[in-house]
This record gives C-alpha cells, structure tokens and sequence, in this order.
C-alpha cells in the first residue's frame, strides 16, 4: 500500500483509533458496588459461553487501564472507543447512583485526555443491568426512560471533557441475537418481543440523543450499527426472500428510523401496533456522523426454525475466511461505505472492523498474526477506493485494542492488535499492532513546514 499515495484521499483530520467494550475487557464485575448485567448471568448459564468462560476478569482493564492507554500510546491512535458498563454507575439502571463506578471512568477519561486521546463514549454495547432485565428489558417502554435518564447522568458527568458519544452498540445484532436467533440474552424467539425491542431502542436513541444534547456543550454524537450486505446463501435463489427480511432488520430497522423517519417497507406494518403518535419524530432525532461496524457480507438461507425464517449460511466455497469463519471479502466494505454515504448523507467514522485470527507467541516472544495485518491492509486499501469514490468517511477505529471476551465464542478467539496472555494478564503487541502504527504514522499528514520569511501576497507576485 502507497501511504503516500494514501495521504492524498484522507480528510486532514482523519481519526484513527481503537475500539473496546465495557464486558468484554473490563473484569471487576463484583467490585466498587457493580450490579449484575444480563452478560453476567447469561455467562454462567451452563451451555452459554465456550469453555464456560465469562467477562469476569476477561482483561482487567478496570485495574490496567494506565497500561492500556500506554499501548495506546505505542499505537499512535489519537482516539479511543470504549463503553460504559451501565450497571457499573447505576447498578440497578434506575434510581441510586454508584459514585465509585463513575469514578472509575473519570480516572480512565482523564488519563486518555493527559495521554492526548480523545475518548469516544458508548453509552450501550449489550450490558443492560439485570434489574432492568427482570422488568422486560427492551421489550418494556418504560426501558426508554431508564436508558434515558442514565445518559443524562452520562452527560453531566463527563461532558466537560467527552465530546463524542454513541448511544447503542450494533441495536440490530444485539436485538436479533436477543430476541430471534438466539446466543445472546436474554436468549429468546418472538416475535412481537423482537418488534417491542427494536422499536423501544429505537426510541431510547432518540431520547438519549436529546438528554445528550441538553448536557453536552459542542456534543458530537451518532450511533453505531453494524452494516453487512445480506446476500442469498449459495447464490440460490430460493434464499433470496430470506436475504431481503434479514437485510430489512440488520441493516435497516434502525439507521432508517433513526435518519430517514420510516421503518423499512418489510417492518412498517409489523411495527405499527408497537408505535404510539409522534414515535417516529421522537426517534429521529438528529445526529453528526453514521458509526459503522463491518467484517463480512452474510450469506442468508431460509431457516423455519425462528420468527423470521433467516439463518446464517456459509460463504462461496473459493472465498477466504477468518477464524471466526467470517467471509474475508473487502469490496463488501468498499460497497458498504458508498451505501451508507448515498444513503444517508453522513459523514461515516467506521467504529470497528477488524479479524480474528489464531495468533500464539512463538519462540522468540513475538506474535505474527499475518492473517491480521493481510485483512487490515486489504480492508484499508477498500476504505481508500470508496473513499477516493466521494464516500466521506472521517476515521478508522481498528476492533480491537486487545484480544477480549468474544461473547459466545468466549476467550477462544482473538481479534486484538495486543495479545493478551489470560492467566498472566501480560500484554503482547502483536505484528499487526506495528502495521497499524506504520499505517498511522504514513497517512498522518506531515507538520507543516516551518514559516519561511513573509512572502508578498501571490497576485503581487505575479508582477513581480
Ligand atoms: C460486535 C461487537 C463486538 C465484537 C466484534 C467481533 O460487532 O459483535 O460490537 O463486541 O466483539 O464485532 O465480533
């Protein structure tokens, strides 16, 4: 890849980064008066999580946040993306505050500020707090209040020095993964819980979007979804049908509420006995960028066994994979990027892409985790085409920093730039972590020349 080249397509203040999530690194889940999640229990239900693991300790983050950022630093990122573990600061999600939880992102935001990284806040990425759960979770209207309070108190907090938030987290995989496919809580298939769900989320953005906006001075906030082409499993047309449903509920039941003011034509009727007046203009509600998640197209078969008969089918046979057995197919993503611009004309950060690759220390102490580096060179150059095709993406947030708790799949597989040695808690920077920190320093435009002696303005000069 041609960094030089490369300079040329980005915007002067690209911003490049990493991403992280609360459950997935934090561990300390017992501790300084932290309530339960619903991954808390979810996880220790027999069956759930590989190997039995859970997000208990998963990278002690809670206690090794000053090293982390330090790798941060080694990065050359300027921007990090993380969550906050809702039960963390109110550990009931409603009513009584935790005064040691939100000082625990305190101390984390103000050490990202003294490092100079700007710190991106998700307010949502899947740990509602139990006691929420126990009362309906998302398929309670009265979830919106809650999410709703909880990021007014967000903002008051932080606000005078977080200027980027997110509200939710991928709403679309965490409520089909919910509430239909199954392998995430709270583990259900229904279909009216699934439309209560999205629509509840839906409005919690919207409301979340205005608190943010009453607290936040210069807030700068979107939401982050997750957008992967929905394609026919084995090109057969049989699947098509199937493709078409799940396109209408990963990748659109939420950005177009959200930006466009009308559920997808294959959701409206569905939706409407969930909607009260006025729910649309309470959820569109406006925004200042499109986060986007992307790994992989899906390849969609029909599947009779939930309420939307989709299932997840495999990828061509001629077509590379991850380890997570995700299709590696980067003009997906260079076709992704101009369809989320031409459609909903945001500038567009990409919050997370990334690989899981089957990375172990050799010998010599070193990561080579090559299927990494061959994946983010591959996915970067498509950023650059769609780029350099009118696409106004404004930054790159590699997922992850570390190798973390990959939900169901537990700590068997690893997506980070940083190895992680678990029972050690040891930090290992991988191959990857060094192309990535070339990459930056490459595209990072070079400081402007020092001022030379005053120079006539140039129509004088061309007098002269
Ligand atoms: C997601 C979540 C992340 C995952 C990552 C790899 O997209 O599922 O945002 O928490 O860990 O994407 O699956």
């Amino acid at each position: 890849m041609n960094a030089g080249s490369l300079r040329a397509k980005l915007p002067p203040d690209f911003v490049w980064g990493v991403s992280t999530s609360s459950y997935q690194i934090e561990g300390a889940v017992k501790e300084d008066g932290r309530g339960p999640s619903i991954w808390d229990i979810y996880s220790r239900q027999p069956g759930r999580i590989a190997n039995g693991d859970s997000g208990d300790v998963a990278c002690d983050h809670y206690h090794r946040y000053r090293e982390d950022i330090g790798l941060m630093r080694d990065l050359g990122v300027r921007a990090y993306r993380f969550s906050v573990a809702w039960p963390r600061v109110m550990p009931n999600g409603r009513g009584d505050v935790n005064e040691a939880g939100l000082a625990f992102y305190d101390r984390l935001i103000d050490a990202l500020i003294a490092a100079e990284i700007e710190p991106w806040l998700c307010l949502y990425h899947w740990d509602l707090p139990q006691a929420l759960g126990d009362l309906g979770g998302w398929t309670n209207r009265d979830c919106v209040q809650w999410f709703a309070d909880y990021a007014a108190l967000i903002g008051r907090r932080y606000g005078d020095r977080v200027k980027r938030y997110a509200t939710f987290n991928e709403p679309s995989v965490f409520t089909l993964f919910g509430f239909c496919l199954g392998g995430q809580p709270p583990a259900v298939s229904d279909h009216a819980m699934l439309l209560r769900a999205i629509h509840h989320v839906n409005l919690a953005h919207g409301a979340a979007v205005d608190r943010l906006r009453a607290s936040v001075t210069d807030v700068s906030l979107g939401a982050i979804h997750n957008r992967q082409p929905c394609r026919p499993a084995a090109g057969d047309p049989a699947n098509l049908p199937a493709a078409e449903e799940l396109d209408a509920y990963w990748n659109r039941a939420f950005p177009d509420p959200q930006l466009r003011g009308f559920y997808p034509p294959l959701l409206a009727g569905a939706m409407a006995p969930y909607q009260q007046a006025d729910d649309l203009a309470r959820i569109c509600r406006p925004v200042d960028w499109f986060g986007l998640n992307h790994y992989s197209p899906l390849y969609v078969t029909a599947d009779a066994g939930n309420p939307l008969g989709v299932g997840l089918g495999s990828a061509p046979v001629n077509v590379p994979r991850s380890n997570m057995g995700w299709p590696v197919e980067p003009d997906a993503f260079r076709e992704t990027l101009i369809g989320v611009h031409q459609r909903y004309g945001l500038p567009i950060y990409v919050l997370e892409n990334g690989t899981a690759s089957p990375d172990e220390i050799d010998a010599s102490g070193e990561v080579a985790d090559a299927p990494r580096i061959d994946y983010l060179r591959a996915y970067n150059a498509a950023m650059f085409a769609a780029i350099d095709a009118g696409a106004d993406v404004r930054g790159y947030f590699v997922w992850s920093l570390l190798d973390n708790f990959e939900w169901g799949s537990g700590y068997s597989q690893r997506f980070g730039l940083v190895y992680v040695d678990y029972p050690t808690q040891r930090r290992t920077p991988k191959a990857s972590f060094h192309w990535y920190a070339r990459l930056i320093r490459s595209c990072r435009a070079p400081p402007a020349p020092p001022a030379g002696p005053r120079q006539a303005p140039a129509a004088a000069r061309r007098h002269d």
